[in-house]
C-alpha cells in the first residue's frame, strides 16, 4: 500500500463510509505534522482513528490491547505488511487497514523471508517493513523450524510472538511456551516440559534486537515496536516476545486482566531488551537525531 492508494479520489469522498473517511482524515496517516512517519502517540489513543477498525476477540483480551499498540508503534503503516497465521491474534490483525498475509500455520517466517526479499527487489527506493505476528503455538511449536532458520539467516523483518502461553484459539492445549506443570483444559495432567527459553534461542541465533515485555506500559510497547522495526530495516532480525494473557483459558476475570499482567511482569515476565552492538549503534544514532529535531522546534 502507499498513501496514494489510501486517499480517495475527491469525487468519491462523500460516498465513502464514515469509518473510511475517518481513517483518512483522522488516522495515523494524517497525523504527521509534516513528518514522513506517523506521529500519533499512545497518550492520544481515543483521539485518532486507529488502523484496527473492530475485532471479534474476547472482551478484555490483553492480546487485543497489545495488537492495537503494535499498529500505533509502526513508523510507516502504509509501507508495512503483516504476516500471521491461525490463532486468536489474526482475528484482530485481519481487521487492520494494513496489508495482512495469512500464512499456513507454521509457514509465517518462511513467507516473510521471501516477501521481504521480493519487496527489496521490487521497491529498491522505498523501505517496506515486514512484521510477523503470531501466537506462541504458531511460532515455538509448529513454526519453530521456519522461525529459527529466519533468525539464523538474519532476515530483515520482525517476529512478534503473542505469548498467551496456550493454544487459545483451539480451546486450551499446552504450547512450548506454557509453564511447567500448568494444567489446562486440554492438558489435564499438567505440562510435562519447561517453558522454552525463546529469548535465549534468539540470542544464540544472532537476532539483533530482542525484547520481552508485558502490555503494562503502552508507550513502551509502541517504542519497542518502533525500535524493532527500525533495526530490522537496517541491521538484521528483531524478535519481540509479549505476554498477552488468555483470560478465557487461564480463567482470569475480565476486570483483573491488567492486574494479572502487572503481577506476571513482576514475577517472571520483566521488561528485558537484548541489543547487539551494531543495532545499538544504529538506534543511538537515529534516536539522537530524533531528539535533536524535537529540541530544535
Ligand atoms: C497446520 C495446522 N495445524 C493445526 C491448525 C489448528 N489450529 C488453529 S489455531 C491453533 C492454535 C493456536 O495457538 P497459538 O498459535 O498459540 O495462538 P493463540 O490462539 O493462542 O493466540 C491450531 C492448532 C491449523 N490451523 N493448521
Ligand atoms: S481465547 Fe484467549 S487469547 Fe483468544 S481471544 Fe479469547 S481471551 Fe484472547
Amino acid at each position: 500500500m502507499s498513501l496514494e492508494n489510501l486517499y480517495p479520489s475527491p469525487v468519491f469522498k462523500d460516498f465513502l463510509p464514515i469509518e473510511y473517511r475517518d481513517l483518512v482524515e483522522h488516522g495515523p496517516y494524517n497525523n504527521r505534522n509534516g513528518a514522513d512517519k506517523q506521529t500519533v502517540k499512545v497518550t492520544d489513543m481515543g483521539k485518532f482513528k486507529e488502523v484496527i477498525e473492530e475485532h471479534p476477540m474476547c472482551a478484555g483480551c490483553a492480546m487485543t490491547l497489545f495488537i492495537r499498540l503494535v499498529y500505533i508503534g509502526m513508523p510507516n503503516p502504509e509501507h508495512t505488511i503483516v504476516v500471521g497465521t491461525a490463532g486468536c491474534g489474526r482475528l484482530a490483525i485481519s481487521q487492520a487497514s494494513v496489508p495482512f498475509i495469512y500464512g499456513n500455520y507454521g509457514d509465517t517466517n518462511a513467507v516473510a523471508s521471501g516477501l521481504k526479499r521480493g519487496l527489496e527487489v521490487r521497491f529498491p527506493n522505498q523501505k517496506k517493513d515486514v512484521v510477523v505476528m503470531a501466537g506462541d503455538g504458531g511460532l515455538i511449536d509448529i513454526g519453530f523450524q521456519g522461525m529459527m532458520h529466519s533468525w539464523f539467516r538474519k532476515e530483515k523483518f520482525v517476529t512478534i510472538m503473542l505469548d498467551n502461553e496456550v493454544y487459545g484459539n483451539t480451546g486450551g492445549q499446552e504450547s512450548g511456551m506454557t509453564n511447567h506443570g500448568k494444567v489446562l483444559k486440554m492438558a489435564p495432567r499438567g505440562k510435562f516440559g519447561e517453558k522454552v527459553d525463546a529469548l535465549g534461542l534468539a540470542k544464540v541465533s544472532g537476532v539483533d534486537y530482542i525484547c520481552r515485555l508485558a502490555p503494562t506500559n503502552p508507550a513502551r510497547v509502541a517504542r519497542t515496536v518502533r525500535r524493532a522495526i527500525m533495526v530490522a530495516r537496517e541491521v538484521g532480525h528483531s524478535y519481540i516476545q509479549a505476554y498477552t494473557s488468555c483470560n478465557i483459558e487461564y480463567s482470569i476475570p475480565t476486570p483483573d486482566v491488567m492486574k494479572d499482567a502487572f503481577e506476571i511482569e513482576k514475577e517472571r515476565y520483566g521488561f528485558e531488551e537484548i541489543i547487539s552492538p551494531k543495532a545499538k549503534e544504529y538506534l543511538d544514532e537515529i534516536e539522537k537525531k530524533a531528539k535533536k529535531k524535537k529540541s530544535d522546534k
